[in-house]
Formats: C-alpha cells, sequence, structure tokens
C-alpha cells in the first residue's frame, strides 16, 4: 500500500470508524447516565516523560462536542476551567456563568465538580500540608467548588487526593495529615449545607476516590477500602453525606478484583459515583477506554451493577492514548468508547436473563441433595458434579460476551 496523504487521513479514520458499524445514535446514548470530563477530552497527551501530542482545546468545544456525541453530561475541576489565579475573583463568576449558558445551548447538564489538589505548586505537601495558611487554602477551594457545584446544578462532588501521602518516610505524622484532611472535607460538607439551605437544594453527594499510588509516593488513603474506614471513623463530621467515586483501573491497579470492591461499597451504601476506564493490572494509571483490555472483567462489573440497581453516574474518567489527534477525540476516542459501555451494559442484561445461567446459579444455591451437614463426607459426595456448573457459568459468560450464545460460530 502507498503511504496515505496526509489530506485523506482524516477521511480514512471516518471511513473505517463508520465501517465497524455498530454505533448508537445520540439519542440512545443520552439514555444512559455517562458524564464527560472536561478533562479528558481537553487532555493534550503530556507527562513527565511525555512531550503534549494535541493542541489545547476550550470547554466550549468540549461541551459542543460531547453534546453532538450523545452525552447528557459534563464535569470538572475548577481549574481545568477556571485558572487558579483568576479563582475567587469576579473572572470566576464571568466564566461560570459562560459555562452555564454554553451547557444550556448545548442541552447538557454539570453533573460534578471537583478541586484540583494535585497539580499546582500549591499542593507540594499536599491538601492537608502542615502550614495552617495551606490548610486555610485548601477549605476554601473545596467549598469554592461546592458553591461552582450548586450554581451549576451539579448533584456530586469529587476528592480524588492524590497528593495526601508523603515522598519521605517520617516527615509527616499519617494520623495528623488524615485529621486534617477531614477538617477540610468536613468544611466542604458544613459550607454545603448551608448553600443547599439558602439555594432550596439537596445538598451533594461527596465523593471519595482513591487510587493507589501516583503522585505522592506514598499515599495514606490508597484503596476505597480505606475511605470507607476513613468515612466511618469519628473525622469525618458528616458521614451520610460522604460516599465513594472507586475507579475501576484504580482498583485493578492494586490487584484487587475491581467488582469485589464495588461490592464492598454496595454493601456499604457508598457506591455514589463510578470512574469508568480499563488498564492493566500492577501498573501505572494508564487510563484505556473502557473495554480495551478486559472485556470480560468489565461485563462481571456491569452485571454486579444491574444486579444491585446501581442507579449513579458513570464517569468516562480515562485518557485518549497518544496516538489520537484532536480529530480523532471527537469522532474515535469517545463515541467507541461510549458504545462498547453501552453495548457492555446491555450484555450484562442479557447475563442475568441468561436461562442457562439462571438454572445454573439456582442449582448451585439449592446446593446437592442428600448431604448430612454433621458429616463432612456427604457434603463433598453430594455437591461434587453440581460445581462444575462454576466453569460452565464462565463459559457462558463468554458466549454472551463474543455472541456466541446466539449462534456464533466459525465456519470450519
Ligand atoms: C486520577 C484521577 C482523577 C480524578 C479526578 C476527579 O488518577 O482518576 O482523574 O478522577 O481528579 O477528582
Ligand atoms: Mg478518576
Ligand atoms: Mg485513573
Amino acid at each position: 500500500m502507498d503511504g496515505i496523504p496526509q489530506d485523506k487521513q482524516i477521511g480514512l479514520v471516518n471511513r473505517l470508524t463508520q465501517a465497524c458499524g455498530g454505533s448508537y445514535t445520540s439519542e440512545v446514548r443520552r439514555r444512559y447516565f455517562i458524564t464527560g470530563p472536561q478533562w479528558a477530552a481537553s487532555y493534550q497527551g503530556q507527562a513527565v516523560f511525555h512531550a503534549p501530542v494535541r493542541s489545547p482545546i476550550t470547554f466550549e468545544t468540549v461541551i459542543e462536542e460531547y453534546s453532538k456525541i450523545g452525552l447528557g453530561y459534563w464535569c470538572t475541576h475548577d481549574t481545568d476551567v477556571i485558572p487558579t489565579n483568576d479563582l475567587f475573583t469576579p473572572r470566576q463568576e464571568e466564566i461560570v456563568s459562560r459555562i452555564k449558558a454554553t451547557l444550556a445551548k448545548h442541552d447538557m447538564k454539570c453533573s460534578m465538580i471537583t478541586s484540583e489538589t494535585f497539580h499546582h505548586p500549591v499542593w507540594a505537601a499536599g491538601p492537608a500540608a502542615e502550614s495552617p495558611d495551606i490548610r486555610e487554602y485548601t477549605k476554601r477551594r473545596l467549598t469554592n467548588a461546592v458553591a461552582i457545584g450548586h450554581e451549576l446544578g451539579a448533584q456530586f462532588c469529587v476528592y480524588w487526593p492524590g497528593m495526601l501521602g508523603y515522598a519521605i518516610q517520617g516527615a509527616i505524622d499519617e494520623t495528623q495529615t488524615l485529621r486534617w484532611f477531614a477538617d477540610s472535607l468536613n468544611a466542604a460538607c458544613d459550607a454545603d449545607i448551608e448553600i443547599a439551605r439558602k439555594k432550596g437544594r439537596p445538598t451533594l453527594k461527596h465523593c471519595l476516590e482513591a487510587k493507589p499510588f501516583e503522585p505522592q509516593a506514598e499515599i495514606l488513603l490508597p484503596t476505597s477500602d480505606s475511605m470507607l474506614a476513613f468515612i466511618s471513623s469519628a473525622l469525618v463530621k458528616h458521614p451520610e453525606m460522604v460516599g465513594l467515586n472507586p475507579e475501576y483501573l484504580h482498583e485493578l491497579m492494586w490487584g484487587a478484583a475491581p467488582r469485589a470492591s464495588l461490592a464492598r461499597a454496595l454493601l456499604s451504601g457508598k457506591l455514589f459515583h463510578f470512574d469508568i476506564n480499563d488498564g492493566y493490572r500492577l501498573k501505572h494509571d494508564v487510563d484505556i477506554a473502557i473495554g480495551l483490555v478486559n472485556p470480560l472483567d468489565w461485563l462481571n462489573v456491569l452485571v454486579l451493577l444491574r444486579t444491585h440497581h446501581y442507579n449513579g453516574p458513570f464517569n468516562l474518567d480515562y485518557k485518549p492514548p497518544r496516538t489520537t489527534s484532536n480529530h480523532g477525540v471527537f469522532s474515535v476516542s469517545v463515541p467507541t468508547m461510549v458504545d462498547r459501555f453501552i453495548t457492555l451494559w446491555e450484555m450484562a442484561g442479557d447475563v442475568i436473563s441468561d436461562p442457562i445461567i439462571k438454572e445454573a446459579t439456582d442449582s448451585l444455591k439449592a446446593g446437592g441433595a442428600g448431604a448430612d451437614p454433621g458429616d463432612v463426607d456427604s457434603l463433598v459426595r453430594a455437591n461434587k458434579e453440581l460445581l462444575s456448573l462454576h466453569e460452565l457459568i464462565g463459559h457462558r459468560l463468554f458466549q454472551i460476551l463474543i455472541g456466541a450464545h446466539r449462534g456464533r460460530t466459525y465456519n470450519l
């Protein structure tokens, strides 16, 4: 094949994306509670070892493009859209009203707001640093984000305290740092109660998001489970307002089974919000789009969430790969990821209603007949053949994933 001329490349990418078929209309996509972050679409591909590969884009473009694709919700960090030095100034109000107008113009809503507490030099020692002035600033930032959230009509507020930890061991007292972190969270909840009362709105759902490593060297709340313990400790003043925003890859990164982490959050009534993406176990935070690495695991995650009626947002917290262009972000990356999510979600419905899985599961729950709970050997005998159904269920899940349950085979 000859080299592809530059002016033919976008056409080629568009034609092959179309040729994949199986895409949903924007009306269908809007039926799901899928939320698009400002930072995902505007990510330029930079990292410690990587120069940016894409040009900057504005929130107006992101909101417009998300809306065209069929997302109903947008979310943002405070400083994705308001430069740090413009926060708390009249510039902030101007930008917030521009955001409101842009959302309304494109029939989108703001689902969530989060404070950036990891990037700016002020957070070099984290949001719960020793300096009382820095901690005062953290409180102002968090309460300001809550106020912006109410202004934009958001329901959720997310906290990813990625800098809550240390690089040099022994330099901080972990118990003290956690107390200070709780103080800021408590201030944000107190402010929320006050603003919500004045505005006649419900308070926001405050969602903690854990990541086991990065960007701090050692992290004080590295997993969703540690955050559950933190929420129910005496440090958190309004535990009923605080829950979790687990991220699929963050759980996988420490070696967990994401489905089991989510199950623990569900059992605690704390699964408020969910960041969706994909990646590899025990590696860094590659934030690949959903389903490209672990589609079978993802199917299982969605079966769990559908079974237990999770109705919070699915937030596309991923990073378009550095090989994807500005054009590719909105023509390939976002729509194909949304479509894989919808397909896996609907497939999870197939799993739940599949007669084979249902009969196998019911039979396992009934257990083998004729055993005596006081006689260990009889228990083993009674269940021996039945237990092969575990593997059969695994096979059936694979069949559903690849469409074999609808007769897909190879003609050999
Ligand atoms: C980084 C996190 C980050 C958070 C965001 C929301 O690894 O996933 O993207 O989700 O800051 O608070
Ligand atoms: Mg996240
Ligand atoms: Mg991540």
